[in-house]
């Protein structure tokens, strides 16, 4: 298999089995003929980016009913205010400044950009989400961003002193078309601005939850710096970041525009460069499945009710690599308007409303969501009130 980004040998560690789409939660009706593919991971031996064997046509995962919403997270939304706070005070402080975000979802970070009164754009394919993002004042044009769009904001609005991407760069395949828009559309002295899962914690977390469809890659301040590189782009800074059980936030300008900060190099500096990491990965996933499945099968045994929670895209993996379904959890409870009512995809387990967490209240509940912990046991503090106790696999099985 050849690497998407450099075309270096990839060497596969992972096959994580069939897989649904992660975001496609079924209508009741729509059960059968559920679209499935097989989930592979292997890490490129010359760049190191860490990719899938197979390409979802990308229409499959982003669409009108596209579910996610990222407003519904109270920590996301504050870590989002703060960056739009931060562009505000630095490279969007000049004369009539202009701002693209890749994959902008519900507007949760151009809300505030948009309240500034400042020039932005979203492009975001997933139409359900773009609408909120336009009741609450954003601009956003719904598309995939690649070479074309760039080139039709770029004809239309001329360019972009900041183009910012959170969680949206790793599930585009097409990389090099990314950035060659990014090349045509982003100002001299620009910067273009990534977050994403950073694959170090992924490791160390055994997080291999994070590893479905809409990651394509998982990034690496290694991989990063060559794909960045290949783009006659820089690196110049990262900052490593606790959201979603680790991020890294890179900023890329044009060669010689910025200092290099000196993370970058130590951050590096600390990554593998042995691949026996990668087997050695895979082997604790497969045993946290075993330690999971066994645990869920004796509860249920013995009679205890446990119940799901947190409709994650990344609860996917989870579920079909472990082939748990509802005879082990009857339902998930999830916030999301969109998920509520449905199926989880490929396990088929109801997602209910959040309201019916407490009716009664489970024994356990499996914490799918388990990047949004703080917040939500915080907000369900009465589950523990009643005895209750939550599941966790994140980094290996413990009840808290
Ligand atoms: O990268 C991605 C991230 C940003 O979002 C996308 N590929 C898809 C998605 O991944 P995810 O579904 O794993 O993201 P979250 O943020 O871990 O999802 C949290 C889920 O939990 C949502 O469905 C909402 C739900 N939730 C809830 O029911 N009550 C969340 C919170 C905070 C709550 O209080
Ligand atoms: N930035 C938000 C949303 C992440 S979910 C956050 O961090 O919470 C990923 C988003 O990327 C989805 O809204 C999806 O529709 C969008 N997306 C996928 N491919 C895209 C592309 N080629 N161009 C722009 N957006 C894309
Ligand atoms: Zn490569």
């Amino acid at each position: 298999m050849k690497c998407r980004i450099c075309s270096g040998n990839v060497s596969k560690f992972f096959d994580l089995g069939p897989q649904p789409i992660s975001d496609a939660f079924l209508l009741p009706s729509a059960r059968e003929n559920e679209f499935l593919y097989r989930l592979q991971v292997g890490v490129c031996e010359s760049c190191m980016m860490v990719q899938q064997a197979e390409e979802i046509p990308r229409q499959k995962m982003f669409h009108a009913d596209y579910p996610y919403r990222s407003s519904g997270s109270a920590l996301m939304r504050k870590h989002f205010e703060a960056v739009a706070r931060r562009f505000l005070a630095t490279e969007l402080s000049g004369r009539d400044p202009f701002i693209v975000e890749i994959g902008s979802n519900d507007g949760v970070m151009l809300k505030t950009i948009s309240e500034a009164g400042i020039r932005h754009l979203g492009v975001d394919p997933s139409g359900g989400a773009a609408e909120a993002s336009a009741e609450c004042g954003v601009r956003v044009q719904v598309d995939f961003f690649d070479e074309t769009t760039a080139g039709t904001i770029l004809a239309r609005d001329g360019q972009a002193d900041v183009i910012y991407s959170a969680n949206t760069v790793s599930h585009i395949s097409y990389l090099d078309s990314v950035f060659r828009g990014v090349d045509k559309l982003l100002a001299e002295n620009g910067v273009f601005v990534i977050e994403d899962r950073y694959l170090g914690d992924i490791l160390e977390q055994t997080a291999f939850d994070q590893i479905y469809d809409e990651h394509f890659y998982l990034f690496s301040v290694r991989s990063v710096q060559a794909l960045v590189q290949l783009h006659g782009l820089e690196l110049s800074d990262i900052e490593h970041l606790p959201v979603h059980g680790g991020t890294i936030r890179y900023t890329i300008s044009r060669p010689g525009r910025r200092v290099v900060g000196p993370e970058v190099g130590r951050l590096r500096a600390s990554e593998p460069v042995d691949f026996s990491v990668f087997d050695d990965f895979a082997r604790r996933a497969a045993d946290i499945r075993d330690e999971l499945v066994t645990l869920l099968a004796r509860l249920r045994d013995e009679g205890r009710r446990v119940v799901g929670y947190g409709a994650t895209a990344k609860s996917a993996t989870i579920l079909n690599y472990c082939g748990i379904g509802p005879d082990l959890i009857p339902y998930i409870c999830d916030s999301t308007p969109g998920k509520q009512g449905r199926l989880t995809p490929g396990s088929h387990i109801p997602v209910l409303a959040p309201e019916s967490f407490a009716d009664p209240y489970p024994d356990y509940a499996l914490l799918f969501a388990w990047n949004h912990a703080e917040e939500i046991m915080a907000k369900e503090q009465a589950f523990r009130q009643h005895g209750g106790q939550w599941i966790m696999y994140v980094p290996g099985v413990h009840i808290v």
